[in-house]
C-alpha cells in the first residue's frame, strides 16, 4: 500500500513544514506545477548558467556543484540568486558534507564559495554522527537554510544501505525538523510506522534518466515514474539526461520540459488523479 505522505498533494504539505526552505520548495512545486530538478554539473559557470537560463522555467530547484567550476566567482552566485527569484525556484549546492561538526561549519559558512551565503538547500552524508547536522545548523538556521540527509545512493554497491539508512533516518528525527527538512534517497525511508501524524519529509531522488540505463561509473538510472509512483520520491533529480542532450540550447529546453512532463504525470498518478 502507498505511503501515506505519497497522497497529500505538495500544496497541503506546507503546513507540516515549520522551515522556510522546505515551505518554498513545496509552494514552487505547487505553483509551477514541477517536481523536477535539475543538477548543472558541467565545469564552466558561465556554461551553467546558460543551462540555467534555459531549464529554469521547468524547475523547483537547481542543484550545484560549486566545487566543478573552473572560473567560479562571486558574480556566479550573485546571477544564479537573481535567476532564481526571476524563473522561481530554490538553490540546492550538492555538497555532500561528511566531517565533524566544526570543520563542516566552515566549510559551509567559509573558503572561497561561501555557501550559506547563497544556497537555499546543501546535503550531509551521516557517517560522522549528529554534530555533522549540528554544525552546519548552527551557521544554516538562522538564514533560513535547509539540510538533506544522504539516506541512500543511486550508485552501485554503495554501503548506504540497511541499518545506515535506518539510523540516518533516526538521527535526522531526532534533531527535529527545524533544519532537516528531508532526505536524498531511493526510496521513501521515512517508514510510515516510524513517523508520526505531520511528521513530513521531502525524499529527493537522483540517478533519473528517461533513456539511459547508467553509465560506466556506478551511476544506476529509473524512470521518473519508477521514482515518482513506484518508490514514493517528491523530487527527481537529473543531471545529464538534460544538460547532455545533443542538439543544442533548444533540444535542453525541451528536454527539461519532457522530465517536468513526466515528473508530473507520475505525481498526478500517485495522487489517483
Ligand atoms: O543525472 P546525473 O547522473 O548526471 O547526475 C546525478 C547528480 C550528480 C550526483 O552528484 C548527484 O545527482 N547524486 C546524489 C546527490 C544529489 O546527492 C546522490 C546520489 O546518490 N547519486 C547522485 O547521482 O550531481
Amino acid at each position: 500500500s502507498p505511503h501515506p505522505t505519497t497522497l497529500i498533494p505538495y500544496a497541503e504539505r506546507i503546513k507540516f513544514h515549520t522551515n522556510p526552505t522546505a515551505i518554498k520548495i513545496l509552494e514552487i512545486m505547487d505553483r509551477k506545477k514541477t517536481n523536477l530538478a535539475v543538477s548543472v554539473d558541467v565545469t564552466s559557470a558561465k556554461e551553467a548558467l546558460e543551462v540555467v537560463r534555459r531549464v529554469g522555467a521547468s524547475v523547483c530547484m537547481v542543484k550545484t556543484h560549486c566545487d566543478i567550476f573552473e572560473d567560479f566567482t562571486p558574480a556566479f552566485t550573485e546571477e544564479l540568486l537573481r535567476l532564481s527569484k526571476e524563473l522561481d525556484f530554490v538553490i540546492f549546492e550538492d555538497r555532500k558534507f561528511a566531517d565533524i561538526g566544526n570543520t563542516v561549519s566552515l566549510q559551509y559558512s567559509s573558503g572561497i564559495h561561501k555557501i550559506s551565503t547563497w544556497s537555499d538547500l546543501t546535503n550531509a552524508h551521516s557517517v560522522p554522527g549528529p554534530g555533522i547536522i549540528a554544525g552546519l545548523s548552527k551557521v544554516g538556521l538562522p538564514l533560513g537554510r535547509g539540510l538533506l540527509l544522504l539516506g541512500e545512493m543511486s550508485s552501485a554497491g554503495s554501503l548506504a544501505v540497511g541499518g545506515y539508512t535506518e539510523q540516518t533516518f533516526k538521527m535526522a528525527q531526532d534533531a527535529g525538523r527545524e533544519f532537516v527538512i528531508g532526505f536524498i534517497a531511493q526510496n521513501r525511508i521515512d517508514k510510515p510506522e516510524k513517523i508520526g501524524e505531520g511528521e513530513d519529509y521531502l525524499i529527493m531522488s537522483p540517478g533519473v534518466g528517461l533513456s539511459a540505463k547508467g553509465d560506466s561509473l556506478g551511476q544506476q538510472y529509473r524512470t521518473p515514474r519508477e521514482c515518482v509512483v513506484e518508490s514514493g520520491a517528491d523530487v527527481i533529480i537529473v543531471g545529464r539526461g538534460i544538460y547532455g542532450v545533443e542538439g543544442g540550447e533548444e533540444a535542453v529546453k525541451s528536454e527539461a520540459e519532457r522530465y517536468r512532463e513526466a515528473g508530473w504525470k507520475a505525481y498526478e498518478e500517485r495522487l489517483g488523479r
